[in-house]
């Protein structure tokens, strides 16, 4: 097949007759939890870990997603299978419910329970009291007895061991008696539309239900392409000579592979002369090109403030004016440009929530001039650089929320909140969602709005925010389509990615992690701010930060600050310092790493200071 075309799923129908107890608890038995796993976390997203320790956790959640698709009466669940912006060796699994979104808080506890049953006949027990539960719930579908239809969608990344582990979910789920939708090598949000589209009845009316790739692709660039065809007031609707072509370092994962086939709808655009402002796309590390995440890719480029190595033969003398970074799973996205001194700027996942936020708010205001019919809004987590907190109170005027890492919470906290919450984790993460309230603002601004003039201001407003919902993925952040929508803003405002990064500085910034022998011996507050176990760990960062302020002089302006956290996908503790310099920034980190160290039962030497060297 051409490499360009996109791929059909395989679907896989589930044991006629569900296997007996004996028989599951042989599956379960076949794959021991290993001896030197005591419990299995489910993390900030799901399991994850080095992909040898994985198979009894596989087998389990096969069990698992079916039961929950099950629970669900028959709706249709997924399961991807990634370990995301972790290096190679690693795997893990994110679990995605019937709307698409993170799995539902309570299941995930019943998914740990599963995942650490200490044999199988603590597992069967597990398995017959969900069973139970899902019967009891639909009893009409289950009138002889037997469990509820259950669907269960599976995709993976481009890991070496990922195909073993898919192999091992679609046995045991199919062993439950569950249909699985294969979807092979897919990106994890392709994966989460998948299973937003697969139940159309929960999908918001205005976006077309499209369930497989070819979908994927086409609803993403349709929307771009009608979103670039309002350019045509004001200043904005140029491409300027530096955002013509667009670089995309795929991190050597699945997002390269996936934009190559986006590619085909471009020229599909180009070909039905929708040339209006499209750039060229040039991909960058594909799979088997270099080490899968290594010294390139979202989270190395983000954490490390440095541009990402370049794999590709294709990328000698390639532009460095408009370039961007997705990791492993392609659910994260930041941008980066080399300036003319050969400088370094990253724009991560503030400045994407700045400039999001940005424009959807004015074009809002064009129709609702007062701003109060929809409630607009940012949810950050600690991570947020704290100039960008106070761009979007001071300058976008908008509201501004601080949840705890992980798009479980953030996700949870704009949906919550806001009519249309914006949010976006510091490393790329992030999307658009748009509730009731909007989409009934839409309806009365189209009732309103029919007849006038179609280059009123208003109805060009419309016209964009309405095809916002179908470009923006509803279900989880989304590197090639946040890509897309934010190449279309540059586009619409007319600026490259220099205007965009002078819309503020970020504050010099450290992160840096440390190894203890228990991690969990660090409790923090609901938002992450502030460590509340051990207390003197607190009581001492509180002076260290207290200290740099005093030194840097910093009063009126923003002030240093520093949290600490358990990481939630690995086995070390995050520090975060933020101050008016790097050498405070940096001074500052290695002043908790110190204190972490001593008071919170470091492994090995204590931490030497850090010192940033900038290109
Ligand atoms: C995962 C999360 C991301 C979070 C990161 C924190 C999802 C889909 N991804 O990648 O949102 O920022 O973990 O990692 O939830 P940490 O807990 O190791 O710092
Ligand atoms: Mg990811």
């Amino acid at each position: 097949m051409h490499r360009n075309m996109p791929t059909s799923p395989k679907i896989y129908h589930g044991n006629s007759t569900p296997l007996a107890d004996a028989e599951l608890a042989a599956l379960i038995d076949a794959h021991p939890k290993p001896s030197s796993i005591s419990e299995y976390s489910y993390g900030t997203a799901g399991f994850r870990y080095e992909a040898g320790l994985l198979p009894c956790v596989f087998v389990r959640m096969g069990i698992f997603t079916a039961l929950r698709s099950a629970s669900l009466g028959g709706e249709e669940v997924g399961a991807m299978i990634t370990a995301s912006h972790n290096a190679e060796p690693d795997n893990g699994m994110k679990l995605a419910d019937s709307h698409g979104g993170m799995l539902d808080a309570a299941w995930e506890e019943h998914a740990v329970s599963l995942a650490n049953a200490p044999d199988s006949k603590h597992a069967l027990a597990l398995i017959h009291t969900l069973s139970d539960y899902a019967k009891g719930n639909h009893p009409d579908a289950t009138a002889d007895g037997r469990l509820p239809k259950m669907v269960v969608h599976i995709g993976r990344d481009t890991r070496s061991h990922s195909p073993p582990l898919a192999a091992l979910v679609i046995r045991a789920a199919r062993a439950m008696g569950a249909t699985v939708i294969d979807h092979g090598e897919v990106s994890t949000p392709m994966l989460h539309h998948f299973v937003m589209h697969a139940n159309g009845h929960l999908l918001p009316s205005s976006i077309p239900q499209r369930c497989n790739e070819s979908g994927y692709y086409e609803i993403m660039a349709m929307s771009y392409a009608a979103l670039l065809r309002t350019g045509t007031v004001g200043s904005g609707g140029k491409r300027l000579p530096t955002t013509s072509t667009l670089v995309i370092d795929g991190a050597c994962g699945i997002g390269a592979s996936k934009v190559d086939k986006f590619q085909r709808i471009f020229a599909k655009l180009r070909a039905e002369g929708c040339t209006t402002g499209l750039p060229v796309l040039h991909t960058v590390n594909f799979p088997g090109e270099g080490p899968l995440n290594e010294e390139c890719g979202a989270e190395f480029v983000q954490k490390q403030q440095l541009p990402p190595k370049l794999y590709s033969k294709s990328a000698a003398g390639v532009s460095k004016e408009y370039m961007t970074s997705f990791d492993g799973d392609a659910d994260r996205v930041v941008f980066h440009f080399e300036d003319k001194s050969g400088k370094f700027h990253l724009l991560d996942g503030d400045k994407i929530a700045v400039l999001v936020s940005s424009f959807i708010q004015d074009e809002l205001r064009c129709i609702d001039p007062d701003g109060k019919a929809v409630k607009c809004g940012v949810v950050q987590t600690a991570y947020a650089n704290g100039s960008s907190t106070l761009y979007l109170k001071n300058v976008v005027k908008t509201n501004v929320i601080i949840a705890k890492t992980g798009v479980k919470f953030v996700h949870a906290a704009a949906h919550h909140h806001f009519d249309v919450g914006v949010y976006f984790e510091a490393n790329g993460h992030g999307t658009v969602l748009f509730g009731p309230k909007f989409y009934d603002f839409i309806a009365s601004a189209d009732a309103r709005l029919r007849g006038t003039p179609r280059h009123n201001r208003a109805n060009i407003a419309l016209r964009r925010l309405r095809v916002l919902p179908a470009l923006v993925n509803q279900s989880v952040g989304d590197a090639m389509s946040d890509m897309m929508l934010v190449d279309a803003i540059l586009f619409l405002r007319g600026w490259d990615l220099s205007t965009w990064a002078r819309l503020y500085s970020d504050m010099p910034s450290k992160q840096a992690k440390v190894k203890v022998a228990d991690r969990t011996v660090i409790t923090t507050n609901d938002n992450e701010t502030a460590a509340t176990a051990p207390v003197a760990l607190q009581i001492a960062l509180q002076a260290a930060m207290d200290a740099m302020a005093t030194q840097e002089n910093a009063d009126g302006g923003p002030k240093p600050r520093c949290f600490v956290r358990p990481s939630g996908t690995e086995d070390a503790v995050r520090v975060y310092a933020e101050a008016n310099t790097q050498k405070g920034a940096d001074s500052l980190a290695s002043e908790a790493m110190v204190l972490i160290h001593k008071l919170c039962g470091g492994v090995g030497e204590p931490p030497q200071p850090l010192i940033t060297n900038r290109l």
